[in-house]
Order: structure tokens, then C-alpha cells, then sequence
């Protein structure tokens, strides 16, 4: 008998958050088109109607409080005692319970990726790779495919901020009409290490020091850079990490890869190597170091509040899927070998195809429930799908598997509702802890003769999973391939596809983190490593730690580097956004503010799809000019401008008499420059910036919003994502 996937999940949905029941409060602003998973989002009322009709219903109407056993609770406020200040009673089930449940609630965090936030979705087929691969997902244009995405930090704490320089988890779990296909992927594309054997040695170096456990979340520290420092094969790698890739403005904004080279396996049995590409439609955005550092301050959830509000906000986030299809021949003639995850194939010599598209559409019901307890596997594959030999992608398919028992406590995890299958499931697997669906009948074994009703599941040798026959000869060796031992041409073509600022940022970066490190070694260590790459960054990093001398470059497997051709989809400032849509203007209003003007700006937004915050010097909100009464989101000391893409001040003269000695104001102000972001003002708004001491350095992108006509060319000019030439003046490493 085929089982069916779970109906039913431990936590019980709290009644507020039901499906069918009106959701309170911003959190569900616009609702989604896509009705709630039926699976984890059953009440605890409906529930009840299982066994009937219920009369558990409290006085108001709401659910009565029960025992996990369903005893309904007459009071929840006092332990039974003996007496009224008498001992407690060990007979008190219900406080047993209640406590013993809580002294419960944790589990282990992950070990890396801690810290992630996820969301529902689909996957939509826009080309047909049918001819390539036999995988279900990959036949049908227009067909969608149920999807769960899981956005994370590595290094840091499940309570970690969000805005560390890190790598993001790009975790996609796609449950396809032949089971689920995981693609663990990042936001970049190449990895540390090219042997998994590396991969707890990489962890250890990058987390907190295991003896003082800090840093938390941060990779500037000895540790790390000693260990990157010995490691040549990371230096790719190290330019993406120090780019502004690690430092993305939204999980919106960032590209995701496969990373791996995978295989397609058509019905013939033919295979065509592939790498993954997700693509935002939002298009790429970074934010600045020095803001990602007050971010953090200002708000830590700052990339997790944004993909909430985003898709409560009916702004639904979209990637395209793409591919890199090619073949043994390709392979062959490439400058590096395609099993190497430290390697990428550049999209000029071999374009992305698109084939698809992500939308996230459904924030969680419940953060534990699915975002804490989905469990991806890189082993999870499905006929059409299949491996290569890249020994990160072996190693790491040993590793998912292990590390979810450890995790969620039991090889029944796939019951779990966000880690089961939505097609039929059926096997013989059994019992253990926590078996939520169960076969029915005597037979648990085959081959069996009880026949097709009795016998249960048989073998499908036709769309069953086959792993490609892929010949394999040669001596056990621990030994890495020769075709690895390139650790620096593709370092230094990442960096010279960088816009002149980009490379500022990672500069700047290497210098920042290099500070970090007390050992004078490890910092001209890793220095020797740049030279290999470019003798330009070098010099700057050397000069920006106030090295007395260069040191003599690495000597590695193979020193020496070729000339690759610049690429430009590795440029963050060449793949920016077309406009402000889907991006936050932060308004600060005084009383007495210009009416006609907030009201032109808050049009114009809304015409790109934008959206704003009001900040006000009182959380109750400001009267414009025209009696009008604006709610703030913001108190000033609240709303820092780092929360903001762009910000306008559009204040009275009264307001900035009121706010130009204000230092939480003067932040505000001097911060939106530092960061070289597009500012709008009002004319009676100069005093705030005059006590800030900028208002004689404003320069182009510090706009005149003098009337309400000015509004919508403030909002088409802001689509670019910064003002560049000013960072050169506010920055002494610039100088
Ligand atoms: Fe990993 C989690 C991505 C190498 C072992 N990894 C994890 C997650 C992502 C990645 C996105 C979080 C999944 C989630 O949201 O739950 N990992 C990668 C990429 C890698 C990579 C793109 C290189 C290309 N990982 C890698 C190696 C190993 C691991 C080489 C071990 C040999 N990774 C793990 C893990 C984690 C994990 C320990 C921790 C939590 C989990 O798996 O579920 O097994």
C-alpha cells in the first residue's frame, strides 16, 4: 500500500494563525494567492473534528487550553500546592508537563548555516530540458513544482545578525511529482576547500576560538585567516568573500548556485554536465561595509524582516533558474577541471540558459516548524538528476544525512510535513523515534509473495532511479588531481571584473579583517597570497596594514597565474536593479512638513513598486502643512538611515529647528552621505545638515525636493544603487 505523506505535525498551529481565520495586525497584509500547505497548517479546532464533534471550546469561542494529552486546563496560572503557600505537588500532571515540554524545546542549532529564515513558493518550467534529462520537473513548460527556500548565514550562532560578511546559504527544496531534489547551494559560486575532508577543519577555523568562543559570526579573526593563509586552493573564494557579495542588501538580491557541476541524465541514459544559476529579477545589491556593521546594530533581522515584509507586502521574489549545459568534449578543453568547486565556467564562454523560474509567494506559518526543522540533503536527487565525481559533493553527501539524525533526533525526519515528499511515498523502512506514518498490514519485507494488493511496494525498473554508469579505474590514493592545482588565475579574473569601487570594497575588506588578526605573520601570509593575484591589491593591502615591506609571494602547487578575460556578470555595480522598485525609501517628516510633496513622493513610489518608512521625531507620527496626521514606523534613535536604500528629509523649518542639534538626526544625516546614498531634501531641511557639518560637501545625489513635482524624478533618479564618486571623498583609504 502506498504510504501517505504526513497529514499532521506535532506543533499545533496557534488558532490566530489557521487558515480561513482573519490574520491580525501587518504580518498578512496581502494575503498569498497560494492557499495554505493543508498539511502543516491544520487547527488545533479542526483537529478535534476528527473524533467528532468537539465540545473543548472555551467560553469566548475560542479553543479550550488542553494537555498535550487533550485534558482541557481549568487554570493556567497557579501550580497545585498544598495549601495556598504550601509545597508543590509532584501530582500536578499539567505543570509536569508543561515544564518538561519546555526544558525540551531546543535542538541542536546546525553546525554551519545556523542562522536562516525560509519561505514557500514554486518553481515554474519556462523551457523544456526534457530532451536532457528524464527529471520529472524538467518536462512540462508552465507546470509548477512546489518549492521551500532556506536563506542563511554560515559562521554565526542561530541568534547571530544578520548582516555578517558571510557566504548565504541558498538551500532549495523542490518536491517534484518523483520525490524531493535538494540543490544546497550559496550565493556564490566557488567554496573554500576542494576536498571535503577540509570541510570540519574550514568550520572550526571560521567559527568563534574554541577557548575564549569569540568572534561570534565574523571571520577577522587569527583562526580563520591562519588557516586561509595555508590553504591557496581558497584564494577564489577569499575575493568572492571579501567582495560585497557578503555583504548583500536582501536575500532578494543575491544570485544562488549549484556551485558543483551535477549531471543531467536523459531517458536514453545520456548525461550532460550542468551548473545551477538562480537569478534574481530584483537584481543585484550590496550594501556598504561600515553600514552592514551599524545594520546590524540598528536591525539584526534586517534580511529576514525584509523578505517578510516583501512577500506579506504581496512583493513576491523571483529568480530565474538557469543552466550551464555541456558536455565531456567541453570539459576536456577547459583551462580547469569541471569536478573543481573552486572553479566557475564564465557565462561568456559558456552562457546561462534559462530554464525557469522561483517565486517565493508564502512566508512560514511557523518558524520551527518548517524553517528550523527542514532538513536538506545534497544526496537528494531524483531520475534525471545525478553526481559527479567532485569529491566537495561526495564528501557533502555523506555529511546532510549524518547530520539531520544528529539534528532532528531521529531517522523519521522525513515525516516531518516540511521535509515530506508531496508525491506517494512507500518502503519498508519502520518504527524508530517519533514514526508519524505508518504501513498498514503483515508485509514489511520483499521480495514477498502475497501478491500486488498485500505485498506492498515493488521495484519500477523503468522510472525508477538509476545512478549514471560512469566508469571509474585506478589506484586508491589520497591525492589531489594535478587539474586542481590552479589556486590563482580565476582569483585574480574575479578581480579585475570588478567595477574600480568594487575593488575598493575588497581592499578594504582584506585590510578591515587583516586588522582583525594579531599575528604580523598570518597578515603578510596571506598578503604572499595576493601578490599571486594581483601585485595592485597587494600593494594596497600591504600599504592599509602598514606592512614595512612586501613579502616575497606564496609558494604554491602552481605559482604562477594566467591572464583570463574579464567577465561581467561577476560585477555586483554592472548587474544592479533597473529602478527603485521593491526597495525602501526612508522618509523623515517633522510637523509642518510640506503635504503635497510627502503625498508626490509616496505616488511615485508606489508607480516603481517601492515602498517607504516615515520616521519622526515622535512615534505617534507628525500634522503636515495641510492639517494632515502621517503614523510613523520609525522614532529617529529607531530608524537609522543604514535601514534605508535612499532617504528624503522633508522637514519644516520649525522641524529642523527642532532636530539639527539632535545627534540621533545628525547619524541619520551624516550616515545616509557617509554611504553614499541618494538624499532628498528640503530647502528648510540645511540647518540639520549644516550642524552635521555636510551641507557644503552636498553634491549631486543630494537632491532639492522643493516641490511636489520634484518627487517623481527624485524616485527614477535613486534607481542607482549608490553614489560612487563620493565615497572616494569620504573615505581617508581612498585619499
Ligand atoms: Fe554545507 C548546511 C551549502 C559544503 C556540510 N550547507 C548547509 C546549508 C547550505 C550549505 C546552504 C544550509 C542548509 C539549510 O538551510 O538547512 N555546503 C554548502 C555549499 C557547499 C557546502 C554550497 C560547497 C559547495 N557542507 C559542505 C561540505 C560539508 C558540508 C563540504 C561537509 C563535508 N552543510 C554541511 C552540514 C550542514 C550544512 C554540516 C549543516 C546543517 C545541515 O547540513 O543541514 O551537513
Amino acid at each position: 500500500m502506498p504510504r501517505k505523506p504526513a497529514t499532521d505535525t506535532a506543533v499545533i498551529v496557534p488558532a490566530d494563525i489557521a487558515p480561513g481565520k482573519p490574520v491580525s495586525g501587518e504580518s498578512r497584509q496581502k494575503a498569498s494567492p497560494v492557499p495554505p500547505d493543508a498539511q502543516l497548517s491544520e487547527s488545533y479546532a479542526e483537529k478535534q473534528g476528527d473524533g467528532g464533534e468537539t465540545h473543548q471550546v472555551a467560553a469566548d469561542g475560542a479553543p479550550a487550553l488542553t494537555t498535550s494529552q487533550g485534558v482541557p486546563v481549568a487554570d493556567d496560572q497557579n501550580s497545585l500546592k498544598q495549601g495556598a503557600r504550601g509545597p508543590t505537588l509532584l501530582e500536578d500532571f499539567h505543570f509536569r508537563e508543561k515544564i518538561f515540554h519546555f526544558d525540551h524545546e531546543r535542538i541542536p542549532e546546525r553546525v554551519v548555516h545556523a542562522r536562516g529564515y525560509g519561505a514557500h513558493g514554486f518553481f515554474e518550467l519556462t523551457d523544456s530540458l526534457a530532451d536532457i534529462s528524464r527529471a520529472d520537473i524538467f518536462q512540462r513548460v508552465g507546470e509548477r513544482t512546489p518549492a521551500f527556500v532556506r536563506f542563511s548565514t554560515v559562521a554565526g550562532s542561530k541568534g547571530s545578525f544578520d548582516l555578517a560578511r558571510d557566504v548565504r546559504g541558498f538551500a532549495v527544496k523542490l518536491y517534484t511529482k518523483e520525490g524531493n531534489w535538494d540543490l544546497v547551494g550559496n550565493n556564490i559560486p566557488v567554496f573554500f576547500i576542494q576536498d571535503a575532508i577540509k570541510f570540519p577543519d574550514l568550520v572550526h577555523a571560521a567559527k568563534p576560538e574554541p577557548d575564549r568562543a569569540f568572534p561570534q559570526a565574523q571571520t577577522a579573526h587569527d583562526n580563520f585567516w591562519d588557516f586561509i593563509s595555508l590553504t591557496p586552493e581558497s584564494m577564489h573564494m577569499i575575493m568572492w568573500a571579501m567582495s560585497d557579495r557578503a555583504i548583500p542588501r536582501s536575500f532578494r538580491t543575491m544570485e544562488g548556485f549549484g556551485v558543483h557541476t551535477f549531471r543531467l541524465v536523459s531517458a536514453e541514459g545520456k548525461s550532460t554536465f550542468v551548473k545551477f544559476h538562480w537569478k534574481p529579477k530584483q537584481g543585484l545589491q550590496s550594501v556598504l561595509w561600515n553600514e552592514a556593521v551599524k545594520i546590524n546594530g540598528a536591525d539584526p533581522d534586517f534580511h529576514r524582516r525584509d523578505l517578510w515584509e516583501a512577500i506579506n507586502g504581496g512583493d513576491f521574489p523571483e529568480w530565474e533558474l538557469g543552466v550551464q549545459l555541456f558536455d565531456q568534449a567541453f570539459a576536456d578543453q577547459f583551462d580547469f577541471d569541471v569536478l573543481d568547486a573552486t572553479k566557475i565556467i564564465p557565462e561568456e564562454i559558456l552562457p546561462v540558459r534559462v530554464v525557469g523560474r522561483l517565486v517565493l509567494d508564502r512566508v512560514v506559518d511557523n518558524f520551527f516548524a518548517e524553517t528550523e526543522q527542514v532538513a536538506f540533503c545534497t544526496q537528494n536527487v531524483v531520475p534525471g538528476i545525478d553526481f559527479t565525481n567532485d569529491p566537495l559533493l561526495q564528501g557533502r553527501n555523506f555529511s546532510y544525512l549524518d547530520t539531520q539524525l544528529k539534528r532532528l533526533g531521529s531517522p523519521n525526519f522525513t515525516h516531518i510535513p516540511i521535509n515530506a515528499p508531496k508525491c506517494p511515498v512507500a518502503h519498508f523502512q519502520q518504527d524508530g523515534h517519533m514514526a508519524m506514518t505508518n504501513p498498514r498490514g503483515r508485509v514489511n519485507y520483499e521480495p514477498n509473495s502475497w501478491g500486488a494488493t498485500l505485498g506492498g511496494p515493488r521495484e519500477d525498473p523503468v522510472r525508477g532511479f538509476r545512478s549514471f554508469a560512469e566508469e571509474a579505474d585506478g589506484a586508491k590514493l589520497r591525492i589531489r588531481p594535478e587539474s586542481f592545482a590552479d589556486h590563482y588565475s580565476q582569483a585574480r579574473q574575479f578581480y579585475v571584473s570588478q567595477e574600480p569601487i568594487e575593488q575598493k570594497h575588497i581592499a578594504d575588506a582584506l585590510v578591515f579583517e587583516l586588522s582583525k588578526v594579531e599575528r604580523p605573520d598570518i597578515r603578510a601570509r596571506v598578503v604572499s597570497h595576493l601578490i599571486n593575484i594581483d601585485d595592485g591589491l597587494a600593494g594596497t593591502v600591504a600599504d592599509g596594514l602598514g606592512l614595512p615591506e612586501l613579502p616575497a609571494p606564496a609558494q604554491a602547487a602552481q605559482p604562477t597565474r594566467s591572464d583570463l578575460p574579464p567577465s561581467d556578470a561577476l560585477s555586483i555595480v554592472k548587474n544592479g536593479p533597473p529602478s527603485f522598485k521593491g526597495r525602501k525609501l526612508g522618509i523623515l517628516l517633522s510637523d509642518g512638513a510640506d503635504a503635497a510633496l510627502f503625498g508626490g513622493l509616496v505616488k511615485a513610489l508606489d508607480k516603481v513598486g517601492a515602498v517607504y518608512d516615515v520616521i519622526a521625531p515622535k512615534i505617534g507620527g507628525v500634522t503636515l502643512d495641510d492639517g494632515t496626521k502621517v503614523a510613523a514606523k520609525q522614532k529617529i534613535d529607531g530608524g537609522a538611515s543604514v535601514l534605508f536604500d535612499a532617504v528624503a528629509i522633508v522637514v519644516s523649518a520649525d522641524g529642523a529647528a527642532l532636530l539639527a542639534d539632535d545627534a540621533a538626526t545628525q547619524d541619520f544625516v551624516r550616515d545616509a552621505f557617509g554611504h553614499c546614498k541618494y538624499i532628498g531634501l528640503t530647502l528648510d531641511a540645511q540647518p540639520i545638515f549644516a550642524n552635521a557639518g555636510i551641507l557644503e560637501k552636498l553634491d549631486d545625489a543630494c537632491i532639492e525636493l522643493g516641490a511636489a513635482k520634484d518627487a517623481a524624478a527624485f524616485v527614477d533618479t535613486i534607481a542607482a544603487l549608490r553614489f560612487w564618486p563620493r565615497e572616494l571623498k569620504v573615505d581617508m583609504d581612498a585619499k
